[in-house]
């Protein structure tokens, strides 16, 4: 019920990670009444949540920040080439007081639901605490990796020792020493904490399902005259970013690996290998992103140096994935990963080969034999992309669920729109993200706020898209999936990991420009796929 004390606005934002906080200050900017709703008790999203002990950027910590103030870049100093939790969770809140947005943002507010009213054109929204804001356009940033999944196996409420999820993980942090501690996930999450755990833990074991290819990070700190050259260099940096299909500074090398004499070839993996961050995934050869020999041979080098550092021929077999080649998943980067598996205190059970029955008071039945732990850590992921709208009650035309619209996959116009919700807008969601997500979504927040700056001067209340130009944007999005090796790997992209999802393909793959090329070009044919009423 929208309640006189109801908050009337022109704009609502929802989540307050890095996309939320900019869109905030994009629609401010338009001199629109908006706010914003975060669940939190603190700013950051993902880098609020997931405080795990190991939590860092994968990106360039330079090319994953903001990008559209000058005064931002030149005040702020990045500490890491890949930045760690605390020092982004600072970013993020020195960008915030910087541009003054905090007094717009209502922290602890969760949103419960979120309806249409077509007859006064706005949107109530509810949360948890019993608020409700109505205003004519909400814009959610919920992230595609923010309802933390947990294995579907039961007992967890009879285990009477402690436990954390790493996308849920407690402000007060989590004692490791002295304490027999399991691992489940060896995702990026995994992969990060683990060493971790290791080095203060009495012991540790790993319950891996799917192993992943896991490269070296090699990060090292940015000296304050990297960070001059980097402030030098910031204009082409964006422009690098803009040019790659992964909103990163890297691109895919065009020339074809299968060309090149096998000692040639080796010589380039290990450079690639050596290099630090997502290089070995986003600036490989091409071919091997498409060409299934190019990614044999890719694979079984990697493969190779995974056994050079695992002194156990069997326990390095288990690390090495056999479902998939090297980058047909996002691969996690990690420092000094494989080298805990030699540690006499740690060790790692296949969840394939030993399935997990159950929790217990003390710990975890599998299959084969009961495990003690004190303490159990669920790296285990996301129900991705679509899991953090199917937790709000989104209601649009003629009472339509967003749940039941999006029964058989995610249906959108440009990953922003989709048909029956007017003046909903979404950014950094489904059919649209691919790679340092904030380049995707700088772009989005920017057409959001154009959109609605257009509906205004032209004296449009509603904006919205019909189900005939979601057709058409997933057949692209399909298309842009088609020929890739990415297709064949059971991931969360997919919604693999969720039991019970139907598959399908929840991210982009056809690339930053293509993306933004395709959205400009509908906008400047006169807004193709929207419709506005007065
Ligand atoms: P991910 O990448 O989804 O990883 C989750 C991990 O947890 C992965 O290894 C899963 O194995 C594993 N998992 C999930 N459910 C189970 C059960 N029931 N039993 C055993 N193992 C399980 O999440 P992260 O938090 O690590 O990383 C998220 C993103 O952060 C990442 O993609 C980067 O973009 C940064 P699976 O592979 O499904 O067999």
């Amino acid at each position: 019920t929208a309640g006189s004390d109801a908050t009337l606005l022109d704009a609502l934002v929802v989540g307050a990670g890095i996309s939320g906080i900019y869109q905030l200050y994009r629609l401010r900017e338009l001199g629109l009444d908006v706010q914003l709703l975060e669940a939190g008790t603190g700013v950051g999203g993902v880098w609020f949540w997931n405080r795990y002990p190991g939590a860092r950027f994968d990106a360039e910590s330079y090319t994953y920040g903001y990008f559209f103030s000058k005064e931002l870049i030149e005040e702020w100093d990045w500490s890491e080439e890949y930045a760690g939790q605390p020092e982004i969770e600072r970013y993020l809140n020195y960008a915030v007081d910087r541009f003054d947005l905090r007094g717009l943002i209502n922290l602890e507010q969760r949103v419960s639901s979120a309806v249409w009213d077509a007859t006064d054109r706005r949107w109530t929204v509810t949360t948890d605490s019993g608020r409700v804001w109505r205003a004519r356009y909400v814009v959610t940033a919920l992230g595609i990796l923010s309802a933390p999944a947990f294995p579907k196996i039961p007992g967890l409420e009879d285990f009477r020792g402690e436990w954390a999820h790493t996308g849920l993980w407690p402000a007060e942090g989590v004692d490791f020493k002295n304490k027999r501690v399991a691992v489940i996930g060896t995702g990026s999450s995994g992969v990060q904490i683990i060493p971790i755990i290791a080095g203060e833990a009495e012991s540790l074991v790993v319950l891996q399902r799917r192993p992943n290819w896991c490269t070296p990070i090699n990060n090292f700190d940015i000296t304050p005259e990297r960070m001059l050259d980097i402030r030098n260099r910031i204009d082409e940096i964006f422009e690098a970013t803009q040019l790659s299909p992964s909103g990163s500074p890297h691109r895919p090398m065009m020339e074809s690996s299968l060309d090149l004499d096998p000692d040639e070839r080796r010589k380039r993996f290990e450079k690639l290998y050596d290099s630090p961050g997502l290089v070995m995934a986003l600036g490989n050869f091409r071919d091997v992103a498409v060409n299934q020999e190019a990614n044999d041979n890719c694979t079984a080098y990697i493969a190779e140096r995974i056994r050079a550092r695992v002194n156990d021929p069997a326990v390095a077999d288990r690390l090495i994935p056999t479902d998939h080649g090297f980058g047909q998943k996002r691969p996690p980067l990690e420092n000094g990963y494989y080298e805990v598996f030699n540690e006499p205190h740690v060790s790692l059970i296949s969840t394939m080969e030993e399935e997990m029955v159950r929790f217990t008071e003390t710990g975890i039945q599998t299959s084969e034999g009961h495990y003690e732990f004190d303490l159990i850590v669920f790296a285990t992921g996301f129900d991705a992309v679509v899991g953090s709208y199917n937790r709000i009650d989104i209601r649009g035309e003629n009472g339509l669920s967003l749940r039941e619209h999006w029964e058989a996959g995610p249906r959108t116009l440009f990953g922003m729109q989709t048909a029956g919700f007017p003046n909903l807008f979404m950014i950094g969601g489904a059919q649209s993200v691919t790679g340092t997500i904030p380049r995707i979504t700088d772009f989005q927040a920017d057409w959001v706020a154009s959109t609605i700056e257009y509906a205004d001067e032209h004296g449009y209340a509603t904006i919205s898209t019909t189900e005939s130009a979601e057709d058409e944007w997933i057949d692209h999005v399909n298309s842009t999936i088609v020929g890739t090796l990415q297709q064949t790997a059971e991931s969360w992209a997919f919604g693999s990991n969720v039991p019970g999802r139907k598959r399908a393909y929840l991210l982009y793959a056809g690339g930053l420009p293509q993306y933004r090329e395709r959205v400009r070009a509908a906008t400047a044919a006169g807004y193709q796929g929207l419709q506005f009423s007065s």
